[in-house]
């Protein structure tokens, strides 16, 4: 490769793109696969190739990540940093829709852009490993992990509630929908019924929560998929719903036996449990329907109709006015006989623990006012600790952490946790009920109508429907220990399934076929539907006619397993090969935005656990660390948009001021981890920093000192030290205020920066810079081997490839000569390191000084009157 220096001006546009061709043409940053010594798998976030191609948020992120990159390279690991494209999704199809075009053209054309920016702001990506989740030959992989969760009883069909954008005419998951509206669109959602894909990840629950004290996730994070997980530790109660009628006739203990109905609740405070007043359904559960007495059927039915319209955020608001309705039934509380009227509301949910709860409104806010509206005893249990015992009747403090138990039979005096422990036990010996754990976390809903999205790989076969066959019992079943020990589920899974069969592997990927129009069906259906040639197929099992899926998977998809794929992107024959995955695997740090903790966080971890399970990957959780970038904010302190007209465009600031300068600029606007708002001011600064380096380098360059002071290099190492452990520590922007501070040491001890200094200078930039150091490094090189300043046809060797520096023990410190003097008369001269002389107080550097033997034998014999000294120069003993 040859290359020419240009003018002496410093000028980004013409270093620029010529050096970011010059490292694409040598591959610089290709990682090895099985290469020996320390792998570092640093990961961000694949982007969405949209029309309106990456903006400086992307910039922020990739910088910093890019600088952390560069660096661990230099220091000699073995750095895979890889980049690709989560390309299916809604603005391409949206595009097709206006436009006609198909979104596999516009994917393709904003991905090339989007490319050409990434190379241009010098992003040390390694491209051999770039994946784009809408190739077929990717997308094929996504398709073998569905088939696989479908084989372990992991995907199933059910007709579930679900979240309707009636703008974006998509069904969206709860996660989705932001306080009652589209997450995409902004326009309020809807609910209604729909069969749907869902896939368990409520199995893997428990594992996900566990597995987070095994991992380095920033607090706040790890805090954020707690609580989406929402593990609750309670018990399940089990009460005897009492006959309607009581027996006039007499039936036979066997009868009652057969008609007898019990009510599950689960709780987290059954230390409250004497106090129980009433249990509540959810409008949804199976006992609504069963159990009202005739004469309050009516209007049961009537409120469940209503409430089904509401959407749950609405259903659970606090301070909402409690509705209800009274069944005429009721239930018996063994603990104390209490008749217990069953009611229905919708504040409780049917996908809550058992979707019905024991009402104790002397303990519960909700409870209360329920109690309060419709005139239901509220009983008190507990008592504040500070609280005297005498029975109070107005309640106004519910819900206490602290207490102690009263009016409640055997628990009386116990504090409550004490009691609720107590209260688990008796139940569960009794056989009342039975410790339970409950999760905030539903199951996945992994169905949508669209068309720009991977095709689910299943076959429906109405035949084998019929006959109540499915994959479950077919000869391609393999005997399933996972599902077989699901024990109730597997049943129902099987019957859920019914008629329904994976593709065949050897069939991947099932490609998107070509269609007309790509807006969903107004039936709901994906435009898939559409094309018979397409859905139709024949059964895999009978052979009778058959139909495809027409449904596509979620965004989410893709995203879910896309950091396997790097490891081994070309591999034909599996995701990717177990040795390489094996070598790579943890990625050892991830970094993405906070928007994306409780969703593909969550996803692609259950994804990871379930193929750890399969035995396809060697590590149970995917990411060892995990860090979040903050949000750039326009000019004006708002979210960028178009329409408000404050989008800073990176392609422009480049143009302008160089990639450096935009890289540098946003790695100092502020902590790594902060919402920062963008600022044109302290972005020339940072451009004219980045001049003065450039003169103060071809300066220093010109001069050709060959060694510099002792200071500069004490000073250079310490900022060595700082940049490194800076940007381990995402301090991106302390880092660039170190370098700052250094420029202005030097640009006042111009001379005594010499060339080894200007070296490490560079070296320790290039990963924040990398474009003005491998320049200015090309200058100095040059210059070493006394070479004209253009020298055409040597083979350039990139800064990026030199090791990271080591700068000797004894330079590490500054030294300063201590002269002792006696009455003046300078006697011993002893240096120290600046390190030995701060770590020693003035009164030990005296004692040091009077038991120098130089000048102890001139203090023989006197008095030391006065010390009189000048830090860090003399100490003068006055005799
Ligand atoms: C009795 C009780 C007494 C409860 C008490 C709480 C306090 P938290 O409170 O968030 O930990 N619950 C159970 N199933 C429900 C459903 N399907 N819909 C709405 N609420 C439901 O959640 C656990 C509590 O939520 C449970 O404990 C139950 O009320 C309520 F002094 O039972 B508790
Ligand atoms: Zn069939």
């Amino acid at each position: 490769m040859k290359y020419s220096f240009p003018r002496d001006d410093y000028n980004p546009s013409e270093i620029e793109p010529k050096l970011a061709q010059v490292w694409q043409e040598k591959g610089l940053y290709r990682a090895i696969d099985m290469a020996e010594g320390k792998k570092s798998y640093l990961l961000i976030e694949f982007p969405y190739p949209s029309g309106e191609r990456l903006h400086v948020g992307h910039a922020r992120s990739y910088s910093c990540l890019d600088a952390l990159a560069r660096k661990r390279r230099m220091q000699g690991e073995n750095v895979m940093f890889p980049f690709g494209w989560d390309a299916f999704g809604l603005p391409a199809e949206n595009f097709a829709i206006k436009t006609g075009i198909h979104p596999a053209l516009t994917t393709k054309e904003n991905i090339a852009n989007a490319k050409k920016q990434a190379i241009a702001w010098g992003l040390s990506f390694d491209w051999s490993r770039e994946v784009d989740t809408t190739d077929p030959q990717y997308y094929r992989w996504t398709q073998w992990i569905f088939l696989q969760l479908f084989k372990n009883g992991l995907a199933f069909k059910d007709e579930i509630p679900v979240n309707w954008c009636p703008s974006c005419q998509i069904n969206l998951a709860n996660e989705e929908v932001v306080n009652g509206h589209c997450e995409r669109c902004d326009s309020p959602t809807t609910r209604r019924l729909q069969s749907q894909w869902l896939l368990r990840i409520t199995k893997y629950a428990s594992r996900l929560l566990c597995g987070l004290d095994t991992v380095n996730y920033r607090p706040d994070i790890k805090r954020q998929q707690v609580e989406w997980i929402g593990e609750k530790k309670g018990i399940v109660i089990k009460y005897l719903i009492e006959e309607a009628t009581p027996d006039p006739d007499g039936r036979t203990q066997d009868r009652r036996k057969e008609s007898e109905k019990w009510v599950e609740v689960f709780t987290t405070r059954p230390d409250t449990n004497f106090g129980a007043t009433f249990i509540v359904l959810a409008p949804e559960h199976e006992l609504t329907r069963e159990i009202p007495l005739p004469q309050y059927k009516k209007a049961v039915d009537e409120y469940v109709k209503t409430a089904k319209r509401k959407s749950e955020l609405e259903r659970i608001a606090e301070g909402r006015k409690k509705t209800g309705v009274f069944t005429g039934r009721y239930a018996v509380n063994q603990l104390n006989g209490y008749h217990l009227p069953i009611w229905v509301s919708d504040f409780v949910l049917v996908s809550v623990g058992t979707g019905a709860l024991v009402g104790v409104p002397g303990h519960d806010r909700r409870d209360f006012a329920f109690a309060k509206e419709f005139g239901l005893e509220i009983k008190r249990v507990v008592i504040g600790l500070d609280e005297d015992t005498s029975p109070i009747e107005k309640i106004e403090r519910v819900q206490e952490e602290t207490g102690r138990m009263i009016n409640s039979g055997f628990l009386d005096g116990m504090d409550i946790h004490q009691a609720t422990s107590a209260m688990i036990d008796y139940i569960e010996e009794k056989g009342w009920g039975k410790r339970a754990t409950t999760y905030h976390l539903r199951d996945w809903v992994f169905s949508r109508q669209h068309y720009w999205g991977e095709p689910i790989p299943v076959i429906y076969c109405q035949k084998c429907a019929s006959q109540g066959k499915s994959y479950f019992n077919s000869k391609f079943s393999r005997p399933n220990s996972a599902l077989e020990k699901a024990g109730e589920w597997a049943q129902e899974i099987k019957d859920k399934l019914a008629g329904w069969y994976p593709v065949p592997e050897e069939h991947l990927p099932i490609e998107l076929p070509a269609v007309e129009k790509y807006q969903p069906t107004d039936t709901g259906h994906s435009p898939l539907a559409n094309i018979p040639s397409w859905t139709q197929t024949s059964c895999p099992a009978c052979g009778a006619k058959a139909e495809r899926e027409t449904d596509t998977m979620p965004n989410w998809a893709g995203s879910s397993w896309y950091f396997l794929r790097y490891c081994d992107a070309h591999n034909n024959s599996q995701l990717a090969a177990k040795e390489k995955l094996n070598y790579w695997l943890p990625v050892d740090w991830y970094n993405g935005g906070m928007e994306h903790t409780t969703l593909h966080l969550l996803y692609s971890r259950f994804w990871h656990k379930f193929l750890f399970d399969l035995g396809v990957v060697p590590t149970p959780e995917p990411y060892a660390k995990r860090t979040s970038h903050g949000v750039v904010l326009g000019p004006d302190g708002r979210r960028m948009s178009k329409s408000r007209g404050n989008v800073i465009n990176p392609d422009t600031i480049v143009a302008k001021y160089g990639a450096d300068s935009l890289r540098l600029y946003e790695m100092f606007i502020g902590p790594f981890d902060k919402t920062v708002v963008w600022n044109d001011r302290a972005l020339t600064g940072v451009s004219r920093f980045l001049k003065r380096i450039w003169d103060l380098s071809l300066r220093t360059i010109a001069k050709n000192i060959a060694s510099s002071d002792v200071a500069v290099v004490g000073r250079l190492s310490k900022l060595m030290a700082k940049v490194d452990s800076d940007l381990e520590k995402t301090k991106f922007n302390t880092a660039v205020a170190a370098f700052m501070e250094f420029t202005n040491f030097w640009e006042q001890n111009k001379d005594s920066v010499g060339r080894d200094s200007l070296e490490i200078f560079l070296k320790i930039l290039a990963p924040l810079a990398p474009f003005i150091t491998e320049e200015l490094w090309q200058r100095l090189r040059s210059l070493e081997h006394q070479l004209p300043t253009t020298h055409k046809g040597r083979q350039i060797v990139s800064i990026h490839q030199q090791p990271w520096p080591k700068v000797a023990k004894v330079d590490l410190e500054e030294k300063l000569t201590i002269v002792f003097s006696v009455d003046g008369k300078p006697r011993a001269a002893v240096p120290f390191s600046t390190r030995q002389l701060r770590s020693i107080n003035e009164k030990e550097l005296v004692r040091m000084g009077q038991n120098h033997e130089k000048v102890r034998k001139y203090l023989v014999g006197k008095t030391v009157k006065r010390v009189v000294s000048i830090p860090d120069k003399i100490v003068n003993f006055v005799t």
